[in-house]
């Protein structure tokens, strides 16, 4: 048996029932395949043993009474997975779903995008099946409180900064940022995506979505293509899915079609943004009210919106949003490139017919690393006592998506794997984070 194998089988049956998780090391390690080969101290020092294995999970209560006055209780984790180059670093994820495989694939996924990003962060993440839909401003900060009471005495500014994730946005941010300071008197950043106003970075928000389309215009770039009157499909719409459609516009592109959880819109004449910003980002409203403002865009209830033809898809949702028959339906279509937004969107065999049929891809790890890469900048900010303008964030954003472009690429060619991203993202993610095991020690 091979090694990757070896370790593999380990991972099922110590986290059985975990799928998302196991999906995850998978396709990492199948891709290390040629490093292994080459590079035996790996497997001497137990390398892949060990970076499969989070150095440390902690499993909360968390108690909060709601409106009506009725106790309710949730279960928080924080998985603390690798710190070999920096405190760890990974956002919080509110979503019913939310369970321990769904918050290590996350974590094992960030090691690498972390490490792509050229910045010293490490890996983890965290979250809660605390589902804020529905609820009330103050529901949310009793949550919110109740979590950070637990989770505040594992993290700190050179510790472990989380950020947000799925169901996690300033709000949700500020209310724990609060908590945190309540009870441990520290002015630290501890959190990022906070406000302007108490230690956030300008171009935080705007930075996942962005930083997807500066990667996925390099890519296209070096095929001859761009974004100037291609037609582009995005699904969800939320933080990640509304600023990858403002710089598609920005960049001259049209975005056609945007979902939610229940379905999606379609509107031809390209995506009125403002109207979806409002309905999202003050109404907290469902996309469907999108047709009540622009009738002669049409709502479909349900998946689909693969469906639509498209020069370009952005899937910026969530895990396994987009199969094996999505993959089918975009080539037929003559999609030229697939970009994750999300974390994991694509299924394995989505990948597969991506690749067979020559779609430029990126993966999730490299295309939506700008967030997590302009959370380190907020680290730097804050820990200078400085901020820099947005046209400087966006700057180094810009330049840091460029340089994960074309470390992937380079470590792709090197390994004999020519524009594959996912094996170049994976190889080159891996490869600090390794070496810097080694130099550290059986720890
Ligand atoms: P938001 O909570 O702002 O938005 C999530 C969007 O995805 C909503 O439109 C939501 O619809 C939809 N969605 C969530 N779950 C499902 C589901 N099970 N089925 C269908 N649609 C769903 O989250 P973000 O935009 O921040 O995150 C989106 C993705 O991007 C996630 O995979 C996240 O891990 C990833 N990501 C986020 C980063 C960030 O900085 N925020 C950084 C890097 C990656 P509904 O409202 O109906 O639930
Ligand atoms: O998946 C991700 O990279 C994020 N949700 C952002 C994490 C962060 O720390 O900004």
């Amino acid at each position: 048996m091979s090694y990757v194998q070896e370790v593999m089988e380990t991972v099922v049956k110590r986290n059985p029932n975990e799928p998302e998780f196991h999906q995850a090391v998978q396709e990492v390690l199948e891709s290390l395949e040629p490093v292994l080969e080459k590079h035996p101290e790996y497997r001497t020092a137990g390398i892949l043993e060990r970076i499969v294995e989070p150095e440390r999970q902690i499993i909360f209560r968390v108690p909060w009474v709601d409106d009506n006055g009725k106790v309710q209780v949730n279960r928080g984790m924080r998985i603390q997975f690798n710190s070999a180059i920096g405190p760890y670093k990974g956002g919080l994820r509110l979503h019913p779903t939310v369970y321990p495989g769904i918050i290590k694939f996350l974590g094992f996924e960030q090691i690498f995008k972390n490490s792509l990003t050229g910045l010293p962060i490490g890996g983890a993440k965290g979250g809660c099946d605390f589902d804020p839909k529905g609820k009330s401003d103050a529901e949310v900060m009793r949550f919110c409180q109740s979590f950070m009471t637990e989770l505040y005495r594992h993290i700190g500014a050179d510790i472990d900064v989380p950020a947000g994730d799925i169901g996690v946005g300033g709000r949700e941010i500020g209310f724990m940022y609060g908590q945190y300071k309540r009870i441990t008197t520290l002015y630290e950043g501890v959190l990022t995506g906070k406000g302007l106003n108490w230690g956030g970075s300008l171009a935080r928000t705007e930075a996942t979505g962005y930083g997807l389309v500066y990667l996925t215009d390099e890519m296209i770039k070096a095929k001859g293509k761009s974004f100037k009157d291609a037609t582009v499909v995005i699904s969800g719409s939320g933080n990640v899915a509304i600023y990858a459609t403002q710089k598609v516009q920005q960049l001259g592109g049209k975005v056609v079609a945007l979902n939610d959880s229940n379905g999606y819109i379609y509107d031809k004449d390209g995506i009125n943004l403002d109207t979806v910003k409002r309905i999202k980002e003050v109404e907290r409203g469902r996309i469907k009210d999108y047709v009540k403002v622009h009738p002669t865009a049409e709502y479909f209830e349900g998946t689909g919106i693969w469906k639509i033809k498209c020069d370009v898809a952005l899937p910026c949702a969530t895990q396994n949003e987009l199969d094996e028959e999505d993959a089918k339906a975009l080539v037929a279509n003559g999609c030229f490139a697939v970009a994750e937004g999300a974390n994991m969107p694509s299924t394995p065999e989505a990948v597969k017919v991506f690749q067979a049929n020559k779609v430029m891809f990126a993966p999730g790890k490299a295309a939506n690393a700008g967030g997590v890469a302009t959370s380190a900048l907020e680290m730097s900010q804050n820990s200078m006592r400085y901020s820099w303008t947005f046209e400087e964030v966006d700057a180094k954003l810009k330049d840091i998506m460029v340089n994960i472009y074309k470390n992937a690429s380079a470590a792709a060619r090197e390994y004999g794997y020519e524009d594959n991203l996912v094996v170049g993202a994976n190889i080159a993610g891996f490869l600090k984070v390794a070496d810097s095991m080694l130099a550290q020690g059986i720890v």
